[in-house]
């Protein structure tokens, strides 16, 4: 039986300081994903992208947050529309769209995993942690909340009620390299394991994410995959409105994605925060379509996967 995947499109720029994730999803069709994934022999179904209607204005004591009624409008739909997703297909494709779309999927994937009786785990891949509250945000920008969000944290109650957290301690985080005061007591509060840039340097990335998945599986668990386009070196993705400097090489994402794809464990994916309108004839784009291919089992030769 070949394996299936889901191609779903959230064009949510709303939790961003800029716009242009709203092409996001058009610009992944237009550089072939799905072709591509198809070629990999999974049988891929397009389900189109999600849509939210007109919204009546919400305001929030913090004066810098901006959209919170769209964004909230997104994260609902978001988090009812991967539940399905999920106990439809194998492996539930995300397309962005911003990151604060991820307080839904991520939601919607913890439901469908409480369902199952199975744990969640999240592989978060991203120049920041997005562990601010709607307190806490000093930007407004809400794409920087998700994972506060879905650990819940206190002081999302103007956000859709939260059916079921993810346990910080299931969350690894890879890429980490921008870090506002807020968010960095929020991680040693929580405890989630962060390997920001300097530990990748020391330990390469192939170390800590074989120990993370060794946990995925000896706990039964789902595992999602957040992938922000950040992550990546700007030099090397540049389609993103938030580029910070030292991001992961080529090789190194490569290498994550194919070990991903050695390991079998992963359930659901997002790909986040690409900006077609940032890009560079649309490298970015064929470059996140490359690396999700690695994820579904393109390799250069055949060779032995090692034993877990
Ligand atoms: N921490 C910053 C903020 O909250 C940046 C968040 N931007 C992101 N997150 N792109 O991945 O505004
Ligand atoms: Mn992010
Ligand atoms: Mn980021
Ligand atoms: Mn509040």
């Amino acid at each position: 039986m070949k394996k299936t995947c889901s191609l779903l499109g959230a064009p949510i720029q709303t939790g961003a300081s800029q716009p242009g994730c709203v092409m996001g999803p058009a610009a992944l069709r237009t550089a072939g994903l799905a072709r591509v994934l198809a070629d990999l022999d999974w049988t891929v179904t397009d389900l189109g992208d999600l849509a939210i209607g007109p919204q009546t204005p919400l305001p929030h004591a913090n004066p810098t947050i901006h959209d919170l009624a769209e964004t909230r409008a997104w994260i609902t739909i978001l988090a009812q529309t991967a539940q399905e997703a999920a106990r439809t297909h194998d492996l539930p494709v995300f397309m962005g769209g911003d990151h604060a779309m991820a307080a839904g999927t991520v939601s919607g994937i913890a439901a469908h995993a409480a369902s199952l009786n199975r744990p969640l785990f999240v592989l978060w891949l991203d120049a920041h942690p997005d562990l601010h509250t709607l307190d806490t945000t000093t930007s407004g920008n809400l794409h920087g909340t998700p994972v506060a969000y879905f650990t819940a944290q206190p002081g999302f109650e103007a956000y859709p009620p939260l059916k079921h957290a993810v346990e910080p301690a299931n969350i690894c985080m890879m890429g980490i390299r921008s870090v506002d005061p807020a968010e960095r007591d929020r991680i040693s509060a929580t405890g989630i394991e962060v390997h920001d840039m300097r530990a990748l340097d020391e330990t390469g990335v192939l170390a800590p994410l074989r120990a993370f998945l060794a946990r995925v599986r000896a706990a039964n668990g789902l595992l999602h995959v957040s992938f922000d386009v950040d992550f990546l070196d700007p030099a090397i993705a540049p389609a993103v409105g938030t580029t910070v400097p030292g991001g992961a090489t080529f090789r190194e994402a490569h290498l994550i994605m194919e070990e991903l794809c050695d390991s079998t464990l992963v359930t659901s994916l997002d790909l986040v925060e690409l900006n077609p309108f940032l890009d560079e004839r649309g490298r970015t784009a064929k470059l996140i379509r490359d690396l999700t291919a690695s994820l579904f089992g393109r390799r250069v030769l055949d060779r032995m996967t090692r034993s877990y």
